[in-house]
């Protein structure tokens, strides 16, 4: 199996290059962003839960999330591969994925951390404000994200180094300049 994780900021990229991955490995997508939305679209009773802390800023509570992506897996059970994007923002998260892998015989192979400074990635949260009017992408919002990836997500980069899989890329240069890059960096370029 191929197992790869996207890391980031929020801006970095991770959504954008996901879409590349999948197309190019035919990896399963799971993105814990866009299954969040999804339940706040459907109206569930979870998506009615969620809907105040994302529009924060804040992360959704490490049990909800670890639940959707345990579920996720079960689904797709013969896959070749996940792309996991947005997930593990924890180090909870990471420590319970590496155990519902395990369960699985398998591993991330690749953490990808996408670089990008604080300056860039609020000029591109705040354009796709104007494109697609995503209710946390507002100035205080975007700040407020970028501070709890500073604090709660980063030490996730450290878990993963530990391990001899973190990647660093740069997230600056065009959309294909940097999937060239991971590409690189996972091994799989031409
Ligand atoms: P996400 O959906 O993961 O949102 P994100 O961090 O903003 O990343 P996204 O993938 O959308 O953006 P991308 O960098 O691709 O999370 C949203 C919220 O859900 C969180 O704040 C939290 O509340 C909750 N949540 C999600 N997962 C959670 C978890 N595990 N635990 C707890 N809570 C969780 O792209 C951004 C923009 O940059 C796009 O407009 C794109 O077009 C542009 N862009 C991309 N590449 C570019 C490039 N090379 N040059 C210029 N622009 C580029």
């Amino acid at each position: 199996m191929l197992n790869i994780l996207l890391f980031g900021p929020p801006g970095a990229g991770k959504g954008t290059q996901s879409e590349k991955l999948i197309h190019g490995h035919g990896l399963i997508h799971l993105s814990t962003g866009d299954m969040l939305r999804a339940e706040r679209k459907a109206g569930t009773e979870l998506g009615k839960q969620i809907q105040a802390i994302m529009d924060a800023g804040k992360l959704v509570s490490d049990d909800i999330v670890i639940k959707m992506i345990g579920q996720k897996l079960k689904e797709h059970t013969g896959a070749v591969g996940f792309i996991f994007d947005g997930f593990p923002r924890t180090v909870v998260q990471a420590e319970a994925l590496d155990s519902l892998l395990a369960g699985y015989n398998t591993q991330i192979e690749h953490v990808v951390l996408l670089e990008v400074h604080e300056q860039e990635l609020v000029h591109r949260l705040l354009k796709r404000a104007q494109e697609e009017g995503r209710t946390d992408d507002t100035p205080a919002t975007i700040q407020k994200r970028i501070d709890i990836y500073k604090r709660e997500t980063l030490p996730v980069a450290d878990h993963y180094e530990k391990k001899g899989k973190l990647r660093r890329i740069s997230g600056i240069g065009s959309v294909e300049e940097i999937y060239g890059q991971i590409e690189l960096a996972i091994g799989k370029a031409n």
